[in-house]
């Protein structure tokens, strides 16, 4: 009993010392946007509802076997016991509430938290366009006419429509500090509606595996001010290269850990062009 005691402490020492040096990031509970905020309110909401019943759990493990355990008869012996209100008023009481309290909680949360309500702002809602393909990220900006590889910009205050979609397997849209994840796939349209009200840089990934080069799909989600907005969408426009036919085959080919690119212009039809190349045609993709 001892030895095990004295394991599992040092288990549990280990494994806390090696996650709090493993450079874990804590994304979720480090919101810089009003969807993010509102969801690690939830997370935390649903983790102390929760151990309302964990930790009463917990501690009658151990309380009683070591109370009542083989050897401890220090309380009345009563082997014709058979029913308690008390008790069944507790066991089906708490759960009951607690099920109430989740399923209202969801109810609301799930519309106010919809990934297509358009977030309520003083300023107009900005499109970008996202196209998951093997291995990297595409960001099409169709009101200013450019794009961008593995890195995006947007101005903070200012809500974001994310269009998503994939020229590939099934991938999922994930900036954790801004919220809600969405999943892209081929042959239609998701939405998510997300905004930054802090400057910064913020990371972007795929949350779906989606093969050999899933680990380097990352992106760089640049907030920043309208100033510093504008002088990004310049030096996306001052690129040499643009978004041509020739350049997608050339993305259209597998990559891995593909540093940041951008295009002066591109097709400003390319993302429905894209979806179209996939939809209606299951198993059957030109
Ligand atoms: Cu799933």
């Amino acid at each position: 009993m001892r030895r095990t005691l004295i394991r599992l402490f040092q288990v549990s020492i280990t494994t806390a010392v090696a996650m709090s040096l493993s450079g874990c990031n804590y994304w979720l509970f480090d919101p810089k946007g009003p969807i993010a905020d509102e969801q690690m309110f939830l997370i935390i909401l649903c983790a102390a509802v929760m151990l309302i019943v964990v930790v009463p759990v917990t501690i009658m493990g151990v309380w009683f076997p070591l109370r009542y355990g083989k050897g401890k008869r220090t309380e009345e012996y009563q082997p014709d016991w058979e029913h308690s209100n008390k008790i069944e008023a507790v066991v089906w009481g708490i759960p009951i509430l607690i099920i109430i309290a989740l399923a209202t909680i969801t109810w609301i949360t799930s519309h106010s938290l919809d990934p297509r309500q358009p977030i309520e702002s003083d300023k107009p809602t900005m499109v970008v366009q996202v196209v998951a393909m093997d291995w990297k990220w595409l960001f099409i900006y169709p009101e200013q006419g450019i794009a961008s590889i593995n890195e995006m910009a947007m101005p903070v205050n200012t809500p974001v429509e994310f269009l998503v979609t994939s020229d590939t397997v099934m991938n999922s849209f994930f900036i954790p500090q801004l919220g809600t994840q969405i999943y892209a796939m081929s042959g239609m349209e998701n939405r998510v509606h997300l905004m930054a009200d802090e400057a910064g840089t913020y990371r972007g990934f795929s949350a779906n595996y989606s093969g050999f080069g899933f680990a380097g799909m990352k992106f760089d989600a640049i907030a920043t001010d309208q100033t510093g907005f504008e002088a990004w969408v310049a030096k996306v426009k001052a690129a040499p290269q643009i978004l041509d036919e020739s350049e997608l085959a050339h993305l259209r080919e597998k990559s891995r850990d593909v540093a940041p690119i951008h295009y002066a212009s591109v097709n400003p039809l390319l993302f429905s062009e894209i979806i179209e190349r996939y939809a209606g045609a299951l198993g059957n993709a030109r």
